[in-house]
């Protein structure tokens, strides 16, 4: 259907098309033929053409328990009637520490207090910023520098951007902070390797490297994704997050996982941390804190690094952490938290994807053999396609399944020269046999 005549089946003028400048969008191609979304329910989206697209993604990876929960609908209602916004500043709300402790008591051990923002990528400065507080609160200001890793995601702020290692987004916005990168742990004798991939665990040795390198003195944090998500489902080697780990210990480094993907059961656990059995000192989550239905981030620190600013925050009054976000703890984001949090619980979804997650690796798997796909990966009920590159463009190919997906009723997502599948953790067999029997079509025209 002609771009102008889908915007005005939802009610869209091409002037208001012109005025909303899309994020992480192709503004001009989508604007020539949008794709628009104008209700959802369960696993499945209804776009203004009318039609039913089931969603591969839980939208952008943040609604796992599937699309407009009654449960999260009411409860933030409710709230909205109550209370629509109390000041996050030296005075609180209840729900916001009922949702903290509620988080605290889900993950893992010693993750015990909570810091709200609004998005994944608040969560990950509000982590980087503790980070190097921290160490000067303990008196070695000299810790500050920060290592992330190659092809790792945190967000789009410059915090994450320096630590993050996609280049396209961190290449037009000059000096960015002090950090440095560890490989990334893609190999190709891991390619198409099931779940976790059995080699390369000495990658991790490359913290040594870097420590070596900079001095551990030097260095405040380590900051990875549990498993990469953004990149297209990277899975760490066995082993490898477990020496990450005693690397840190042994040099007194800050270890942090950002959950923002993997957390709230993807990878069939409750977050990445349980998964992979690593417990890092600061834990970043977002997306499915509230099954994507109110923008909210949280970032989770081990009791004695909150202690540590508790102690050197001077007199009572005084803030210990000059930090915080207008809508830090909103509201409607805490009432909503709550609810999905509940729901999680209620019905296992960690279990149901882990219940689910070996069909879902069986059937991806299956698309092995077209000669466009150079490897297959997956974790829980997260999977992706690296997909072999039209000359010079990489990002061509993906983008033309994606759409055609679209065309066929799917949604995916494509990013780099991957396409990725996220079903949610309620998706049934036959939703995931549509999702890869579409795909596999869809790429066999190619
Ligand atoms: N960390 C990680 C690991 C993420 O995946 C962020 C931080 C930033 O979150 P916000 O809420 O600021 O966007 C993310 C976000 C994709 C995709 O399809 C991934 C994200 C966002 C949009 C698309 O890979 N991840």
């Amino acid at each position: 259907m002609a771009g102008t005549e889908t915007a005005l089946l939802a009610g869209l003028t091409p002037q208001e098309l012109d005025s909303y400048w899309m994020p992480f969008t192709g503004n001009r191609e989508f604007k020539r033929n949008p794709r628009l979304v104008v209700a959802a329910q369960g696993n499945y989206y209804q776009s203004a053409d009318g039609r039913k697209i089931l969603d591969g993604v839980s939208g952008l990876w943040c609604c796992g328990a599937g699309h407009n929960r009654p449960e999260i609908a009411q409860a933030v209602s409710e709230q909205l009637g109550r209370l629509d916004y109390a000041p996050a500043f030296q005075f609180g709300h209840p729900l916001a520490f009922k949702l903290a402790h509620r988080l605290a008591a889900l993950a893992p051990e010693g993750l015990e207090r909570v810091f709200f923002s609004n998005s994944g990528s608040e969560a990950v400065e509000t982590a980087l910023k503790v980070a190097r507080a921290y160490w000067r609160q303990k008196g070695r200001p000299e810790k500050s520098k920060l290592i992330g890793r190659v092809k790792g995601y945190h967000g789009v702020n410059f915090g994450g951007i320096s630590v993050g290692g996609i280049g396209p987004n961190r290449k037009l916005y000059g000096t960015l902070l002090d950090a440095d990168h560890l490989p990334h742990t893609l190999l190709p004798e891991n390619a198409f390797s099931r779940g976790i991939p059995a080699h390369g665990a000495e990658l991790a040795d490359q913290l040594e490297e870097r420590v070596a390198l900079h001095d551990a003195s030097n260095i405040a944090a380590v900051i990875v994704e549990p498993f990469a998500g953004s990149a297209g489902v990277i899975v760490p080697p066995a082993g490898y997050l477990e020496r990450l780990r005693e690397i840190c210990d042994r040099h007194h480094i800050l270890l942090i996982f950002d959950e923002v993907i993997s957390g709230f059961g993807r990878t069939g656990h409750r977050f990445g941390s349980d998964a992979f059995g690593v417990t890092p000192d600061i834990m970043v989550v977002a997306k499915g804190l509230t099954n994507g239905a109110v923008p909210m981030g949280a970032t989770l620190v081990r009791t004695e690094i909150y202690q540590t600013f508790m102690e050197q925050g001077g007199p009572g009054y005084m803030v210990e952490f000059p930090h915080g976000y207008t809508y830090s703890a909103h509201p409607l984001a805490c009432a909503a938290g709550l609810a999905a949090l509940e729901l999680f619980e209620r019905e296992h979804l960690a279990d149901r994807a882990r219940e689910l997650a070996p069909y879902f690796e069986e059937a991806l798997h299956s698309l092995k053999g077209s000669e466009l796909i150079t490897d297959i990966r997956n974790i829980g009920l997260a999977g992706a396609l690296q997909i072999a590159s039209w000359p010079g463009e990489p990002a061509r190919r993906p983008w033309e399944i994606a759409m055609r997906c679209w065309e066929q009723g799917i949604y995916v997502r494509y990013g780099g020269d991957t396409i990725q599948l996220g079903p949610s953790l309620v998706s049934k067999q036959e939703e995931i046999d549509r999702l890869i029997d579409t795909l596999g079509r869809v790429i066999g025209e190619l």
